[in-house]
């Protein structure tokens, strides 16, 4: 006898075989019945989700027929229909990526799921599939039940954050974008306020149709609590998370009226109805003149503003939490979806490794982990995680990119885009002659593109160099280490007896003279140090100014040095570079003009040729360089070289013509006793100069 929807095909046989449609699955046993898929699912229904997360959860009942076995998975099917009366399915799509599945879509052992990220007021066609374990055996399709629904428009997602765009002492303006999901026209937005010492109780609304509002009659120097939420049609959307915000304190106040005082009353002789339009003439020059002397002045660095569609990077020190910056612009990861593989180096808090990142719902990234080290301190904790809050606020293809921190363990960690080239000036150095001058320059085009993006933002670096600019496979060079601009800061702010001994850690050779010495950065700064990167670059990870100490680069730049053209570097690049070390730094270029010339050049390459006579190695440059007309001594020549001091040297050995002079080699300036390391180097290069000067003038006769 064999047992269920089996037979035997002959008399005699040893085994049952299956009837069509009937199969055994590899682990059924030769004598055992022969089983068939399941039916489909029934009563398949479907309900939103609470919440805002414009989710809807479907529910289902088991296969009427298990087909003969007892287990039974379902896999979830989701299209996106155009219209709700759905005549064809064959005119619907795939939902995309975009659907989310919780728990699985396939695989699944329960008879219910929640679709998530839903779009409002779009119909979509659902097919539960019921499968066993004989289901890849039969050519059939699975069988399935299908629904159909269209969503309807729902309330607002919440503000995703909100920002204070000035204060005074009775008063906060603050500014906040639009919900992730508006799911239709945002009508209108409540801000709702409390003095923190008090409670939600005693709020008090103001209704915004804008993006902006100001919050009037408030109490100096008191922190309060606002929460904000939109209303579309359907009505309002759940409120934000609460942020707090200081009115500024009265003595801060008056002294800012003090230091406006004298144009004030300047403004007061003008005649009392001349007085009004000066007044506030004044105040807006004020206001624009301070804003381009400081581009990182405190006030703009806090705020973000939409103003002509640029947001404003806000500084995270500006939070009374700084970890709530990290809050609001970095995910938090799930330490299980995260594999850490090696270590490929270290940063200021800790080491950097090599890892692997499964975001929920996506493929797996490779990724850069920076951990913080054991045993550091609160204050390195918020010092370290405060890149994240900066870094999770930029988007762009040739700056890093921040995929989360994890924040909730002892060892904090920043998780970043992995780039497989590692940093820039290493990499150039490893493959010193390898790349065309179009190669470096785009390489330039992209670190360019990356620091206008961040300047637009109003972020100033304070720490661009090659080593801090990461390479990737496509040789995408992306701008990292928001670290240190912000260590710096901090400490600028709240910890001012730190400065004098800051000064070491200045990157001197990458830094405009300004803001080494006075600590003026600003994008201007950022731009100098984009020359120097640029010199880096074009002479394949060369340290600028070579041996000179600090000191002596210092003093070369104040005396109106400037680095030459590498070798092979084309004239119109060195140009360029010569002009981010304007010393006035209202003299520089912008980023935006950086990237057009440079755009111009790679537009027309052969303005990329390199001109023989400048691609040897050339000496610090003044900006007028040495005239040769006024030079027909060594000691002339000494002269225009700053050089003088070394007269007696010269003298000493011999070198008492100009064509001795120009064939100096650097073992000759060895032993001249010439022992400062940067006037080796000068005068070695000088001599080199000197020589091209007398060569070119016998050719010319
Ligand atoms: O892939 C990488 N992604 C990163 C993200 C890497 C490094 C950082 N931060 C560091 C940037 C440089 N800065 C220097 C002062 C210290 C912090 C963020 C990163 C690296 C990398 C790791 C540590 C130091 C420098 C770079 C990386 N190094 C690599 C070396 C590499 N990726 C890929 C190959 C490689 O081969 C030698």
């Amino acid at each position: 006898m064999c047992p269920p929807n089996s037979r035997t095909s002959h008399e005699g046989s040893s085994v049952c075989e299956c009837r069509s449609g009937f199969y055994r699955a590899a682990g059924d046993a030769n004598s055992s019945a022969c089983t068939t898929p399941p039916s489909a699912p029934v009563s398949l229904s479907w309900e939103y989700e609470s919440g805002d997360g414009g989710g809807v959860s479907l529910r289902w009942r088991p296969p009427v027929d298990m087909g003969g076995r007892s287990e039974v998975w379902y896999g979830v099917v989701c299209r996106i229909c155009p219209s709700p009366s759905i005549t064809n399915p064959a005119s619907c799509s795939w939902c995309g990526e975009g659907v989310t599945f919780s728990p699985v879509q396939t695989n699944l052992k329960q008879t219910s799921v929640t679709l998530n990220n839903l779009l409002t007021r779009v119909t979509y066609l659902i097919q539960v599939q019921a499968m066993n374990e004989v289901s890849a055996l039969s050519p059939f399709p699975a069988r399935y039940t299908s629904i159909n629904f269209t969503t309807s428009q729902s309330v607002p997602s919440t503000v995703p954050m909100m920002h204070q765009l000035s204060r005074a002492p009775d008063s906060i303006t603050l500014s906040w974008p639009q919900p992730d999901r508006p799911n239709g026209d945002i009508l209108e937005y409540q801000l709702r306020y409390f003095d923190k010492a008090s409670d939600v109780d005693s709020a008090v609304s103001v209704y915004s149709e804008t993006n902006t509002l100001t919050v009037g009659s408030l109490i100096a120097g008191s922190i309060y609590a606002f929460q904000i939420r939109a209303r579309n049609e359907r009505g309002f959307g759940p409120f934000s998370n609460t942020v707090y915000f200081t009115t500024l304190p009265l003595e801060e106040h008056s002294q800012q009226v003090q230091n406006q005082l004298p144009l004030l009353v300047g403004s007061v002789m003008g005649g009392a109805a001349f007085l009004l339009v000066v007044a506030a003439i004044v105040v807006v020059v004020v206001f624009r003149s301070k804003r381009r002397a400081s581009p990182y002045s405190d006030r703009l660095q806090r705020y973000i503003s939409n103003r002509g569609g640029v947001k404003y990077y806000v500084d995270p020190s500006t939070y009374e939490d700084p970890s709530e910056a990290v809050k609001e612009f970095a995910r938090e990861i799930e330490s299980t979806h995260l594999k850490i593989e090696e270590v490929i180096g270290s940063a200021q808090f800790g080491e950097v490794s090599r890892g692997r990142y499964r975001p929920p719902g996506r493929r797996e990234l490779l990724v850069a982990v920076k951990t913080l080290r054991l045993g550091a301190s609160d204050r390195e904790k918020s010092m370290f995680l405060s890149e994240a809050g900066v870094l999770g606020q930029f988007d762009h293809p040739n700056v890093l990119k921040l995929e989360g921190v994890i924040t909730r363990v002892p060892s904090a960690r920043i998780i970043t885009e992995f780039m497989e080239n590692g940093p820039l000036d290493s990499f150039l150095r490893e493959n010193e002659g390898q790349f065309s001058v179009l190669q470096l320059v785009g390489m330039l085009r992209g670190v360019g593109a990356g620091m206008r993006y961040l300047s637009e933002r109003n972020f100033v670096h304070r720490d661009l160099a090659a080593r801090n600019v990461l390479v990737n496979s496509n040789l995408v060079c992306k701008v990292s280490d928001f670290g240190l601009s912000r260590l710096m800061r901090g400490m600028d702010h709240n910890m001012p007896t730190y400065t004098a001994s800051l000064g070491s850690k200045i990157p001197v050779r990458w830094t405009a003279p300004e803001a080494f010495q006075h600590r003026k950065f600003s994008s201007a700064s950022d731009v100098w140090s984009f020359g120097i990167l640029m010199w880096e670059v074009m002479s394949y990870g060369e340290r600028p100014y070579w041996d000179m100490s600090n000191q002596e680069v210092m003093k070369a730049v104040a005396e109106q040095f400037r680095l030459p053209a590498p070798t092979g570097c084309p004239s119109a690049l060195h140009s360029l570079m010569l002009q981010c070390w304007q010393a006035e730094r209202e003299d520089r270029p912008s980023f935006e003009s950086i990237l057009s010339s440079m755009d111009r050049l790679i537009r027309h390459p052969v303005s990329l040729k390199t001109d023989i006579m400048r691609s040897c190695s050339q000496p610090l440059l003044t900006p007028t360089p040495t005239d040769f007309s006024s030079v027909s001594t060594v000691s002339d020549w000494l002269r225009a070289l700053r050089m003088e001091r070394y007269q007696d040297e010269f003298a000493r050995a011999h070198l008492d013509t100009l064509d001795r002079v120009s064939r100096l080699t650097v073992e000759d300036i060895q032993n001249l006793g010439v022992n400062l390391l940067g006037h080796q180097r000068k005068i070695f290069n000088a001599a080199q100069q000197l020589k091209a000067h007398l060569t070119q003038g016998q050719v010319e006769v």
